[in-house]
């Protein structure tokens, strides 16, 4: 079963290198809203998850479905344009199947972004957030079952899950931009219903500053391969419980499009400065 899914990722891995012209330095893996990102890309090649083997087509709104390989700040990159979700019904073998492919291809670098809800009182919609570690409150491991040694070891470390140099450089890119970014824990939930204010106020009790339903399983699985992995979280909400109003997706993508230049000059000026 696992030498399946090694054979499995090898080959979407040599499918994805026979359509583009060198081995991308990162992977972006872009969240709702953001996928715009790679309309900046220079000598962009655009494949659709639905012909690439083995990748999962998200059905939310918001999401794209394309691995888009391209120059971003004249780096080769090549970016996830949406992600599929564990509430949506896919294994996290499934889910995290792009991450697995990406380092076989050799790219030792996974720039994750995701919308969240901001558990931290402090935080406020459209806030930036360089994801600082996260806690896993899934329930669940993809790392599950029996372990594929070529992918890496039967218990990760997980001490540095992001990786502080890239940490540093979100940071610097930020600083160079004049934006002001919070620094955070990450807490990933499966959803899909948001959390009730009770556990928000244990999520944020157990130090969780924002709270999602994706992330975790690819910087999981991320580490298992040793890739350096880094994260930007946008608030998109108070979390349930600190605000007013009832939490609504409808919300999540305006204030995710709201921020959107913002992010995306982000993330370009990080992979300038990695
Ligand atoms: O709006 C739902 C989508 O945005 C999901 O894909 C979540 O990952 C993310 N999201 C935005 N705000 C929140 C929140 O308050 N709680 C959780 N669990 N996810 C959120």
């Amino acid at each position: 079963m696992t030498t399946e899914l090694y054979d499995q990722a090898k080959a979407s891995a040599q499918w994805i290198q026979e359509r583009i012209p060198e081995t991308p330095e990162i992977a972006l893996i872009l969240g709702s809203g953001l996928g715009g990102l790679c309309d900046d890309f220079d000598d962009a090649v655009a494949l659709e998850y639905s012909d690439v083997p083995g990748f999962a087509e998200s059905a939310v709104e918001g999401h794209e479905g394309r691995l888009v390989y391209g120059k971003l700040a004249g780096k080769p990159v090549l970016a996830m344009q949406g992600r599929v979700h564990y509430y949506e019904g896919w294994s996290l073998t499934e889910l995290t199947f792009p991450v697995r492919v990406f380092g076989l291809m050799g790219i030792d670098n996974l720039l994750v972004t995701n919308s969240a809800g901001g558990a931290n009182p402090d935080y406020v919609p459209g806030d930036l957030m360089v994801i600082t570690d996260h806690i896993n409150l899934t329930g669940v491991n993809p790392l599950r079952g029996a372990n594929e040694d070529r992918f890496g070891p039967r218990f990760p470390d997980m001490s540095y899950a992001y990786n502080p140099q890239i940490r540093e450089t979100i940071l610097s890119a930020a600083n160079d931009l004049g934006y002001e970014l919070k620094q955070g824990v990450y807490a990933g939930m499966a959803g899909p219903s948001y959390e009730t204010p009770a556990e928000i106020r244990m999520i944020h009790t157990l130090g969780g500053d924002a709270v999602g339903m994706s992330t975790v399983p690819e910087v999981i699985v991320a580490n298992h391969m040793g890739m350096n992995v880094g994260g930007i979280s946008c608030i998109t909400n108070l979390a349930a419980g600190l605000g007013t109003e009832k939490l609504d997706h409808e919300e999540v993508k305006e204030v995710a499009a709201m921020v959107r230049e913002k992010f995306s000059a982000l993330v370009c000026k990080t992979v300038e400065m990695l």
